[in-house]
């Protein structure tokens, strides 16, 4: 076999990736890029950006340590071309190689261009517990496609909290026992910080430098940024964390980012982490009594339940995904998303620890930022682009499919079974927002009245037709129709007033 050149982007840094198992380190050569491409795509979080090229540089040392030649492209090396094709192409003249190896990138948009590179070969990613082909067959050949199906057959396949063919504790899901409030707590546990090393302090300094009209706080910059550091964060979650986090999950409170959740997806994502080994630690947890039952189901749900899926429905669907907006939602993103400038407490919180951290939990993103533009109509393409950016652990194959999909049905219900929309009702019963807000949740109409009352009721209005098909939504639908027909012109004035305000 003559020596290849083996691409390794910046969300594969895992050491059994299936170009470096397939490659050989006695004659090949392992290329990585910091590229602009990459970095500009979207406005990428400036944590965001340090995260990724800090843990590239520390991969790329360990690669080495490994026996593997690596060639190594920085961001500010004068020659670079900006991209990562023109990348490859310098690195294949400067080695005098012809051909190249990569695992196959994790996004539509980087397939479509690596697919058209010359004598290149890509492997599929096999660090995922489905094959992206495979649920598409199995997809394809449903009536309705519903996670919970879904992960029944990844519990059987991996044989997670199984007992036999049956699930462990004679139910598949404990869901309806994880939707406790959580209550301010100073000893509240927090993910463990790891103070920024030499190598991270120069990519600190670079980001700082060349990013500064990108959005969020860069410092104080605390994330794990290599394996054995992203190790040690996930074992202090199981040890400090994962015993509350079922009945946790939904909760949010004004002081703590974090609650019981695990901040994992940023060093998943990336490679730092494997699931399935993730996973079996969770279960050992509760075999060892430990940590309760719901709390491992609802971790190990997520991981080889959601995760996969949305994964599966991205590569299903896409191109044209991207693009979907069943509720024909055009109105532009407001500009306090960026600022977090509005009287509205639960947005200005999430919008603030979001400029912050890059991480705001799931409940956070779906039932506040997420809600919000669902009942305001926000373009769902505009809102992809915002998560996209702001979040540390995103990229499109998983944010796109929870944004479209889950969290502002633009795709027509294919991925969840009713739209995530709900009034200031649920954020007060899940949080501590409300107390520090310019706005009344317990008003209805009027001035005063929280804007997810006034939106809730005209999103009903706006979209009865297809909500009154829906099992799950026909109640509400039936709920507005009996409103008189001045309590129902009142509220949609109200909320058309507001939305005037909103731009
Ligand atoms: P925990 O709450 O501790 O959960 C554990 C793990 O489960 C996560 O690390 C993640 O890997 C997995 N997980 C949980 N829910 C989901 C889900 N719905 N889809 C996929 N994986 C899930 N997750 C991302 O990894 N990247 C994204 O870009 C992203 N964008 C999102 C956008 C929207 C609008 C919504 C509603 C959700 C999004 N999620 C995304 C899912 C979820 O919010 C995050 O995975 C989670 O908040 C990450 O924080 P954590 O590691 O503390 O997770
Ligand atoms: C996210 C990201 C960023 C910010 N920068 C780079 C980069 O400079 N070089 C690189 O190889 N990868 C980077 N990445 C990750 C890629 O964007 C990611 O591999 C694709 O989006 C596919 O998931
Ligand atoms: Fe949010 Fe409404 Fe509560 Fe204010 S009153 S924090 S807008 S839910």
């Amino acid at each position: 076999m003559s020596p290849r050149l083996i691409l390794v982007l910046g969300d594969q840094l895992s050491p059994d990736l299936s170009s470096l198992c397939a490659g050989d380190r006695a004659i090949d050569v392992v290329l990585m890029a910091e590229v602009m491409a990459e970095a500009s795509y979207v406005r990428h979080h400036r944590k965001k950006l340090a995260f990724v090229f800090s843990a590239m540089r520390h991969f790329a040392e360990e690669l080495r340590q490994a026996g593997w030649r690596v060639d190594y492209v920085r961001l500010d090396n004068p020659a670079n071309t900006g991209t990562l094709q023109g990348e490859v192409q310098r690195a294949l003249a400067r080695h005098r190689l012809g051909q190249t190896l990569a695992t196959e990138p994790g996004e539509w948009r980087l397939m479509e261009t690596m697919r058209g590179w010359d004598a290149t070969e890509l492997l599929p990613d096999d660090r995922f517990v489905a094959d992206r082909h495979g649920f598409a067959q199995w997809a394809q050949d449903r009536k309705g496609l519903r996670m919970e199906h879904f992960y029944r057959l990844m519990r059987r396949k991996t044989g997670l909290l199984m007992v036999g063919d049956q699930p462990a504790g004679g139910q598949w899901n404990f869901d309806m026992d994880n939707r406790k409030p959580a209550k301010s707590n100073v000893a509240m546990p927090r993910p463990l910080p790891f103070p920024p090393d030499p190598i991270t302090r120069e990519v600190l300094d670079m980001v700082a430098g060349r990013f500064d009209d990108h959005f969020g706080d860069l410092e104080p910059f605390w994330f794990a940024t290599t394996r054995a550091e992203a190790e040690q964060a996930f074992a202090h979650f199981l040890k400090t964390s994962l015993r509350d986090f079922g009945a946790y999950q939904d909760a949010m409170l004004r002081d703590h980012k974090f609650l019981h959740h695990a901040f994992v997806a940023v060093y998943l994502n990336a490679g730092l982490l494997d699931p399935l080994e993730m996973c079996r630690a969770v279960e050992t947890e509760w075999r060892a009594g430990r940590v309760p039952l719901n709390s491992a189901e609802g971790f190990i749900r997520q991981i080889i339940g959601w995760r996969e899926f949305v994964r599966g429905v991205y590569w299903w669907r896409m191109p044209g995904y991207a693009a979907s907006n069943a509720l024909e939602a055009h109105r532009p993103l407001p500009e306090f998303y960026w600022s977090g400038d509005t009287p509205m407490a639960c947005l200005r919180a999430c919008i603030a620890q979001t400029r912050e951290e890059a991480y705001a939990h799931h409940i956070q993103r779906l039932m506040v930022t997420g809600n919000f533009a669902l009942l305001a109509g926000i373009d769902p393409h505009e809102l992809h682009e915002w998560y996209l950016a702001v979040y540390a652990d995103a990229y499109e194959w998983v944010e796109l499919p929870n944004t479209i999909g889950m969290s502002q049905f633009a795709d027509g219900g294919l991925l969840a079974s009713k739209p995530y929309a709900a009034s200031g009702a649920y954020i007060h019963r899940m949080s501590d927002y409300c107390g520090d807000c310019a706005y009344d949740v317990k008003a209805k109409a009027g001035p005063r009245a929280c804007p997810f009352n006034l939106l809730y009721w005209r999103f009903i209005a706006r979209h009865k037709q297809r909500l009154s098909r829906n099992p799950r939504m026909a109640q509400m639908v039936r709920t507005w129709e009996r409103f008189s027909p001045e309590k129902q012109a009142q509220l949609v004035n109200d909320a058309d007033a507001f939305l005037a305000v909103l731009g």
